[in-house]
């Protein structure tokens, strides 16, 4: 494996005598990666880090170091000019004015390419080449161009611009179809992802599906994969003597504060330092009680010091700290520690320990390791974090305190919350937040991207690879099925089930082979959930003619986009039992005489209820029906009432997924069926499967289903493989 980014991960010096020696250079790309590479012999391509310095390749711990030298003129218009003073504003919502120099779009291109030929030279046959960040973005195309044979990840640490942002970008075709040349593009959160997506479509007429892309020939993956910290190590970090020692004696030298507020990040106008100063100044102006015997670290390191956007941040922020010191510090006790300085881990990790309030708060930012840092090394549960909605660690870390950092009554009375925050309340959060940092860890991160790389080879062998014989076959029957309904659960199926149900996300693999076999001939697809009909539009997404059924079955999207198989002539038959039946003709004789009193009305018979119809109707009779329906037939045992726009549904059944399942299957004409579920009410949709039909159970448990796989990375898989098989498969013609 090769890896390509602009930095290497050591800073290396040559010495006097000739020889080198490599120092771990500060930044969160670094952080990330070097545990993994570590355990693997790879190669790493990148600048040492100094001008005009030629170093020979070198290698440590296993791992090659390929140094690319960069003349003085190509910092200042690549690295410093076209990545930090183009891309890396105009990428963080323009925060800082992005300059557009044609000089420093030619040094970029041609540094680009240099990378690229150093990666041809360096990748073995075959080889995974993975390239990063937005110093790189045409490396992709001009390797494939060199090198074809290579598999090339990529991988966007920072955000991906809005459209209306992006397309000011005077180069915005070049880069789209350069970073096209890989076969796997990542983010770090799918708006980054949707934001590529429907530019790669406008700008240079890619094909989207889902989260395939295809270009000149080609297929490219893209998706989100959120970037985190080596968890472990950081809590190890956390407990070790020295460093527990060292948190304590940092709040001794303070004066032992009653709060401690911590900050840290690299000196960036994207991080927001001045918007928690401004907050943390504003309440001890008002010598707000939350902040009384508060203090303040803001550590900075130094970054990108030559360019002017960042001196002058630095400005400001240095006025603000004094300007906070001078009206509220002591002797001895300044209300705001400053430190423009990089930390070994160690001792970065006796500040977080020490802090009882980590403010992190961006106004843009593509993750943010620092935050999950801070929750790693919370060892003993209590501690809380404030984060700024606008990084991606804000759609993970949901226990955390959200804010909005443009908002500074906001930002304030947050801060002070988390200042006041209970133990008990600190430690429920800080409980979920741990865990989500614990399983969620670089090595989950790296190890889901490459395998997912590894996938784009042939995604259908890879699928087929992890799925377990018997489900093997089964796929292989029903792609032979000239009339297939595949009904699917929702949470623990498609999407891997989590704590808060506001965060579950489908898998990408997962929605893609829905939507394709929901576009073939003579087959449907349904997502029957027991979410609401809402909720579950907003989770699945534009599935396109994916049908979803919510509340167990009781919402519909009504069945009329669903392709009806040949088979099917007659109506509907209806499933009421004998006490439903009476139910129902007891309240087809009340609307009827609803109906009588209020003759604008309009009523629609179905098999299951009423629909009452109320378009067309004057406000005071839409309330006076309304009235009567909710206090009358709405309490009926067994009556249940779905207000819609301007309709009142009032239904017999008791839903469930069975009902549901059972219905669609007849109201399709009966196709053969498969059924994937991981809970007990999917249960009842296993219920009403018919000889020759399949039900996967998802998990362990027990169950009527015939086939279980384990989790929802495998249903994607059996999806993928079903859509694939299917796609192939010769339809007989109608
Ligand atoms: P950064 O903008 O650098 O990273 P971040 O994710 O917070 O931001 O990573 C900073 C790293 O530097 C952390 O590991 C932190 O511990 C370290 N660090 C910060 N201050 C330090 C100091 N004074 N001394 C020593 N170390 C210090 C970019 C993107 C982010 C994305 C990462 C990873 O901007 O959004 O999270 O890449 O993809």
């Amino acid at each position: 494996m090769v890896v390509v980014a602009n930095r290497l991960p050591f800073d290396l010096k040559k010495q006097p005598d000739g020889s080198t020696i490599a120092r771990q250079a500060p930044g969160g790309l670094v952080t990330a990666l070097a545990p993994i590479l570590s355990r693997r012999e790879g190669a790493w391509i990148g600048w040492a880090g100094d001008a005009d310095v030629e170093l020979d390749p070198t290698t440590t711990d296993g791992l090659t170091l390929h140094p690319l030298p960069l003349s003085a003129d190509e910092i200042s218009a690549y690295y410093e000019g076209f990545s930090n003073g183009t891309l890396w504003p105009l990428y963080h919502d323009a925060i800082a004015d992005p300059e557009y120099h044609r000089h420093w779009w030619d040094a970029y291109r041609r540094v680009n390419r240099r990378f690229a030929e150093k990666s041809a030279e360096v990748a073995a046959d075959g080889a995974v080449v993975w390239i990063h960040d937005y110093q790189l973005l045409l490396v992709p195309a001009m390797l494939r161009e060199l090198r074809p044979d290579v598999r090339i990840g990529f991988f966007q640490h920072i955000p991906f611009p809005p459209v209306e942002l992006y397309m000011r970008l005077p180069w915005r075709k070049e880069i789209i179809a350069g970073m096209l040349g890989a076969d796997l593009i990542g983010f770090q959160v799918s708006g980054a992802v949707r934001n590529f997506a429907r530019l790669a479509r406008t700008l240079v007429g890619a094909d989207v599906s889902g989260s395939s892309l295809s270009y000149a020939d080609r297929n490219i993956r893209v998706g989100a994969f959120p970037i985190s910290i080596d968890a472990k190590a950081q809590s190890e970090l956390a407990v070790r003597p020295e460093v527990t020692e060292a948190a304590a004696k940092l709040r001794s030298d303070l004066g032992n504060p009653r709060k401690l507020i911590l900050g840290v990040d690299r000196l960036d106008y994207t991080k927001g330092i001045n918007v928690r100063l401004r907050a943390f100044g504003e309440l001890l102006a008002e010598r707000d009680p939350a902040v009384d015997g508060a203090t303040m670290i803001q550590i900075a390191t130094p970054s990108r010091e030559r360019l002017g956007s960042y001196v002058r941040t630095r400005e400001n922020i240095e006025r603000q700290v004094g300007a906070i010191n001078g009206d509220y510090g002591r002797i001895g006790h300044p209300a705001v520690s400053y430190l423009h300085q990089s930390f070994p881990r160690d001792e970065l990790a006796a500040f977080y320990v020490a802090a009882d309030v980590m403010a992190v708060t961006p106004l843009r930012d593509g993750m943010n390791l620092v935050a999950k840092e801070y929750i790693a090394c919370r060892t003993d549960g209590d501690g809380v974090l404030l984060l700024s909605e606008f990084t991606g660690a804000a759609g993970e870390l949901r226990q955390s305190l959200l804010v909005n950092p443009y908002d500074t009554n906001g930002v304030k009375e947050t801060l002070r919350t988390a200042l006041q925050m209970p133990h008990q309340e600190q430690k429920k959060r800080m409980r979920f937040l741990r865990r989500q940092v614990r399983t969620h860890d670089v090595d989950a991160w790296a190890k889901t991207f490459l395998s997912t790389l590894e996938d784009t080879k042939d995604p259908v062998a890879a699928a087929l690879k992890r799925l377990p014989a018997e489900v093997k076959s089964a796929v292989r029957s029903l792609a032979d099925e000239q009339y297939l309904l595949v009904g699917t659960d929702f949470d623990g199926v498609l999407s891997p089930l989590v704590e808060d149900p506001a965060a579950a996300r489908p898998l990408p693999a997962a929605i893609d082979a829905l939507r394709t076999l929901a576009v073939l001939p003579n087959t449907s697809v349904a997502v029957i959930s027991g979410r609401s009909l809402d909720q579950l539009r907003l989770l699945v997404g534009d599935a396109g003619p994916v049908h979803l059924v919510g509340s167990h079955g009781a919402e519909d999207a009504g069945i009329s986009g669903l392709v009806h198989h040949a088979a099917h002539t007659g109506p509907t038959p209806t499933t009421l039992t004998d006490d439903e039946q009476h139910l129902k003709d007891r309240l087809d004789r009340a609307v009827a005489d609803l109906a009588e009193k209020y003759p604008t009305i309009r009523l629609e018979h179905k098999p299951t209820g009423i629909a009452v119809h109320l378009r067309g109707t004057t406000p005071e009779v839409e309330t006076a029906v309304a009235q009567e329906i909710t206090r009358g037939m709405a309490e009926w045992d067994g009556v249940r009432v779905l207000p819609g726009k301007k309709v009142l549904e009032l239904s017999v059944v008791t839903a469930d997924k069975g009902r549901a399942l059972a219905g669609l299957r007849s109201a399709l004409g009966g196709p053969r069926t498969i059924f994937l579920g991981d809970d007990v009410t999917d249960e009842h949709a296993f219920g009403v499967l018919q000889p020759g039909d399949v039900g996967v159970k998802v998990g362990p448990g027990e169950t009527a289903a015939k086939l279980r796989i384990s989790d929802p990375r495998q249903v994607a898989d059996l999806l993928t493989a079903l859509a694939a098989a299917r796609q192939t498969h010769k339809f007989p013609l109608q």
